[in-house]
């Protein structure tokens, strides 16, 4: 079976310091953060970027200001800046981290409910502008799909050439609005998707270990991170992503399967090795 690989999405945009005191907002926290994902397994950051109150932004110099010094620190990580942003946020002011050529970038497929009043949006346009950037920019996507719809969505718009093939999806599980993150619901997600896509899952709150645990078994890959899920176990808040991650070493370890490097996700996902 492939390699496992790990990708810690350490920020978000919505989870605060109120939620887990360790959620990073300043650039020295988020360089802490990924540096302790890093260290226990990941290969890919997700990366959110917010000012050091907290707000979330998608400020190309923030973006640059805390890619620069998380590469400084783990220079072969793969860093995956965020295109979602925040609910609110313009097609433009979110697209502004593709200006800095990053090696990924999520591409989110659909409109969904994320609770309360807010609506996360992204019309057939916004998606084939998304798409058409990332192509020209020679960025892979990673197809954020919050339903199975959205992947319908993803297959239609690679037939009209605004998504290229092999395509890389994230079953992003447990949402207010989303599709649940029961394992039937993870079944038929990743029956849904071409034999040669891969996938990543992401499973929001309790949803996040079993998901991983599924993925693992399945030869899928797994996302963890405060973004999803800032508890280690039912009431005990994790410390740092690290100790997310370390805890999906050792589910893939006792089931025999080995978690990938940063060269390793490279090769698995078709991008350009390092020089
Ligand atoms: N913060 C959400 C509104 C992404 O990173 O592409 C969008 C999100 C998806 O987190
Ligand atoms: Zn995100």
């Amino acid at each position: 079976m492939e390699k496992l690989i790990i990708t810690a999405a350490i920020c978000g945009a919505e989870v605060l310091k109120e939620h887990n005191p360790a959620v990073p907002y300043t650039v020295a926290e988020c360089v802490r953060e990924a540096k302790s994902a890093y260290d226990a397994g990941a290969s890919i950051i997700h990366l959110h970027v917010r000012y050091d109150d907290g707000t979330p932004t998608q400020d190309k110099a923030r973006f640059k200001e805390v890619i620069d010094a998380i590469k400084a620190v783990i220079p072969d990580v793969i860093i995956q800046p965020s295109t979602g942003g925040a609910v609110g946020m313009t097609d433009d002011e979110r697209l502004q981290p593709t200006e800095l050529s990053p090696e990924m970038a999520t591409l989110d497929c659909g409109t969904l409910n994320f609770g309360g009043d807010e609506v996360f949006t992204n019309t057939e346009n916004t998606i084939k502008y998304f798409g058409d950037r990332m192509i020209k920019l020679g960025i892979k996507p990673e197809l954020e799909v919050f339903d199975k719809s959205m992947i319908d969505m993803a297959l239609r718009l690679h037939k009209k050439g605004h998504i290229v093939k092999p395509m890389h999806f994230d079953f992003v599980m447990g949402v207010n609005g989303g599709i649940s993150g029961e394992l039937r619901d993870f079944v038929f997600m990743r029956g849904s998707i071409p034999d040669d896509a891969t996938y990543t899952v992401a499973g929001v709150g309790r949803y996040e270990f079993p998901l991983a645990m599924a993925a693992i078994i399945d030869g899928g890959h797994v996302r963890v991170g405060f973004e999803d899920n800032v508890y280690l176990s039912k009431g005990v808040l994790a410390k740092s992503n690290g100790e997310l991650v370390a805890k999906v070493v050792r589910m893939a370890k006792e089931l025999g399967r080995e978690i990938a490097t940063p060269a390793e996700t490279r090769q698995i996902l078709g991008l350009k090795p390092l020089q």
